[in-house]
């Protein structure tokens, strides 16, 4: 795994809040790249897939944006399944609705999904409060959703998932997680259990699968990463964010990553972004000592 490729995603089209979609750059900005060739890697940087233009950019909420939306996940998704095997795939975001392509990209088979997050993402167009997008793509994933997005997307096996970090999930989509059996380690259990317990777990429960690892900035607790559309107070402390990653590492099981959710419009310089690199780095085996 001695070859990284970066795909940025430019996508805001998902969110309730406008900004998220020049997140790419700020995660280049913040020497992702440079932080890689310096773990030895040599990386390529693919630029970002096309987001359409939407004809206005007013509409939020309701399921806005559907076709765009599925057109960039589906360039996503195929410019990933292109990648020679081998090649680690960081896909820059831009807002969760993009992980529809980039989960459905590295599928090949089984693939098992860790997705960590302060929400579920597990809404359909029934159950969605706002009807945004990036609150939905792991229940596309799972094969619950709009039409248009499940025939595209829909990849993983439900009892294939695992997520971490969840404090702020809806009524409909906690039912549905419940009836798809999706392992879910809320802050709670971060609390009881402690990181390190539920990382074992966590790759106990996904025996035998490669994985993939979804990360949303808003997981962090926020007075940490303040960049995000959607913050929820109580996240993942600093050291718990980079256990969680040191151990995922150490499994050698990880084979692609999302960073997604970094808003620079909401941050404080650059500090979400810069998390959210340091973060990567320690998923691609950076060590304290
Ligand atoms: N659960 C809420 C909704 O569906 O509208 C909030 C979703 C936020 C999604 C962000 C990407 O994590
Ligand atoms: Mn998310
Ligand atoms: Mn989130
Ligand atoms: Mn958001």
């Amino acid at each position: 795994m001695d070859r990284v490729a970066i795909l940025g995603v430019p996508m805001d089209l998902g969110a309730g809040r406008r900004g998220v979609d020049m997140g790419p750059s700020a995660l280049r900005y913040a020497r992702l790249l440079e932080g890689l060739e310096a773990l030895g890697f040599w990386v390529e940087d693919l630029g970002d897939v096309r987001v359409p233009l939407a004809e206005t950019l007013r509409r939020r909420g309701g399921m806005a944006y559907l076709e765009e939306i599925r057109q960039a996940a589906l360039e996503l998704k195929e410019r990933l399944r292109a990648l020679p095997e081998g090649v680690f795939p960081i896909v820059l975001g831009g807002d969760h609705s993009l992980s529809m392509g980039s989960v459905s990209g590295v599928a090949r088979g089984r693939v098992g999904v860790l997705w960590v997050d302060a929400h579920a993402d597990f809404n359909t167009p029934e159950t969605s409060p706002s009807g945004n997008i990036h609150g939905m793509p792991l229940a596309v994933l799972s094969g619950l959703g709009h039409p248009r997005l499940v025939e595209a997307f829909a990849a993983v096996d439900p009892k294939d998932i695992v997520l971490i970090g969840v404090r702020s999930v809806d009524p409909g989509e906690a039912r549905l997680l419940r009836e798809q059996g999706v392992k879910v380690y809320t802050m709670h259990e971060v609390d009881r259990l402690g990181v390190a317990r539920i990382a074992e777990e966590a790759l106990a429960h996904l025996e035998g699968l490669s994985l993939h690892v979804s990360l949303d900035a808003d997981v962090l607790d926020p007075a940490l990463a303040p960049g995000v559309g959607t913050p929820v107070p109580g996240g993942l402390s600093y050291r718990e964010a980079h256990l969680l990653m040191e151990i995922l590492a150490e499994s050698g099981r990880v084979k692609s990553l999302d960073l997604v959710e970094v808003n620079p419009v909401l941050d404080e310089r650059n500090r979400t972004a810069e998390m959210m690199v340091g973060l990567a780095l320690s998923l691609l085996g950076k060590r304290i000592l």
